[in-house]
């Protein structure tokens, strides 16, 4: 089995990239055998088989079932109870494994799914005034809600406030990314009536929160006790036992265009077949567009919160040019100085997306290509090493309360960016 330590080990060797490859034996094995409970929709459980040799484990692998990793001989692998059966029938002597959908001990600050639901509908018991829990839908696979949370005084009407949204986790790994948008969810709500900046904000704007965008990678995630280094959704690719899409190159403005994502379903930065391909995508373009209230989109500006490298990033992704259709020198200047005020409070880097890596299909690009909404993405904890992807919880408090400023900052310039460089809007 892989141990933590391997696993930091893996995430500390990727940390100079963003998107450090699969370095373990058993992290590849898990992207070419993935088959995993997707032609079956069952739920699975997971499985031990020891002394198992290749040939054996080849044998296995061909029930279809979801290959985990193996150690000295034992195959790790969540199967279905019929793909149990049949491999019992076979003659393996198979060991169930009680599944944890957790986070391992050490790391039982982070809030799983049913946690994170738990937090939200408590903030909203607490809040009710100021704070109404909503879904846009659910996830691939169907058992998860894409959870909404609305934060403003008189949260059951709709009011001429200008809304800001935050939207936390589209990759399945970035587990720093929840405890982001639920402290905001927190701070934004237990501070109202005593923090005088809280509740000015919470009177004047309407903020939207998604706490996670990806709720099946993130479980499958953490399913075994053990981290996978799962990014992508838990969508089936037709043909091809690879699983997954990357929710943020599958955004529908100039998809696929710039080679900043892969056509291949067994990359990490994988497509889909077409834009809005995925269900988490399409349900959270669907929430968008309905903020379109008589010809005007009412969100100004959103936060996509990933990990990891401590930056600040802005539009456009596909090209490296500064300005684009649709983005000229004096948006390009305003989105620069709110970036650049942002990092002076939390020391991250401010730039343009681009400067990173091309990507297309990221959600910053549609957001302003499309809706002409500001959109940042904030990476998150560490700049490198610490942990990589998966930072013990110990720094939960500290990485999330050093952006408390930031999106003061930001959620009081959603009004009118441009005021920022002395605009008007
Ligand atoms: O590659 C990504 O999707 C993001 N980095 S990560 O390591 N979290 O995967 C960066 C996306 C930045 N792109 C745009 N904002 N356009
Ligand atoms: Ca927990
Ligand atoms: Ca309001
Ligand atoms: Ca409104
Ligand atoms: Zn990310």
């Amino acid at each position: 089995m892989k141990s933590r330590r391997g696993l930091l080990a893996a995430a500390a060797l990727g940390a100079a990239m963003l998107l450090p490859l699969p370095v373990t034996a058993s992290a590849q094995l898990d992207q070419s055998t993935a088959a995993a409970a997707t032609a079956d929709s069952q739920a699975s459980a997971i499985y031990v088989v020891e002394n198992t040799t290749p040939a054996s484990r080849t044998a296995i692998s061909r029930f279809g079932v979801d290959i985990h990793g193996t150690e000295h001989g034992t195959l790790i692998f969540a199967a279905t109870a019929s793909q149990a059966k049949a491999l019992r029938n076979a003659g393996y002597q198979l060991t169930a494994q009680a599944t944890t959908l957790d986070f391992p001990p050490a790391d039982s600050m982070y809030h799983n799914y049913a946690e994170q639901t738990a937090e939200l509908q408590k903030i909203v018991a607490d809040h009710p005034s100021i704070a109404r829990l909503t879904s846009i839908g659910k996830s691939y696979q169907g058992n998860k809600d894409l959870w909404l949370l609305k934060i403003s005084d008189n949260v059951a009407s709709d009011e001429a406030e200008p809304e800001v949204l935050f939207t936390c986790q589209q990759h399945a790994r970035e587990h720093l990314t929840p405890e982001m948008c639920l402290r905001i969810a927190n701070r934004y709500t237990d501070g109202y009536g005593s923090d005088t900046a809280i509740t000015n904000m919470v009177n004047g704007r309407e903020i939207w929160i998604v706490t996670s965008v990806n709720p099946d990678g993130s479980e499958y995630d953490i399913q075994t006790g053990s981290y996978r280094m799962w990014r992508k959704n838990r969508q089936p690719n037709s043909g091809s036992s690879n699983v997954g899409t990357d929710l943020n190159r599958n955004w529908g403005y100039n998809w696929g265009c710039c080679g900043g994502s892969s056509g291949s379903t067994s990359n990490d930065t994988y497509r889909g077949p077409s834009a809005f391909s995925a269900p988490e995508t399409q349900r959270l373009r669907d929430f968008v567009q309905s903020r379109v209230v008589g010809g005007v989109q009412q969100i100004k500006t959103h936060i996509d919160w990933h990990t990891y490298s401590e930056l600040i990033l802005w539009p456009y992704g596909y090209t490296f040019n500064n300005t684009g259709p649709g983005l000229d020198a004096n948006q390009e200047r305003a989105f620069r100085t709110l970036g650049q005020q942002m990092a002076n409070t939390n020391q991250y880097t401010p730039q343009q997306s681009s400067d990173l890596y091309i990507t297309d299909g990221s959600i910053g690009d549609w957001m302003w290509g499309v809706h002409k909404i500001w959109s940042y993405t904030f990476e998150m904890y560490p700049r490198s090493g610490g942990g990589g992807f998966y930072p013990p919880d110990e720094v939960i408090v500290r990485e999330t309360q050093r952006n408390d400023q930031a999106v003061a900052l930001f959620l009081s310039y959603s009004d009118c960016v441009p005021r920022v460089i002395g605009g008007t809007c």
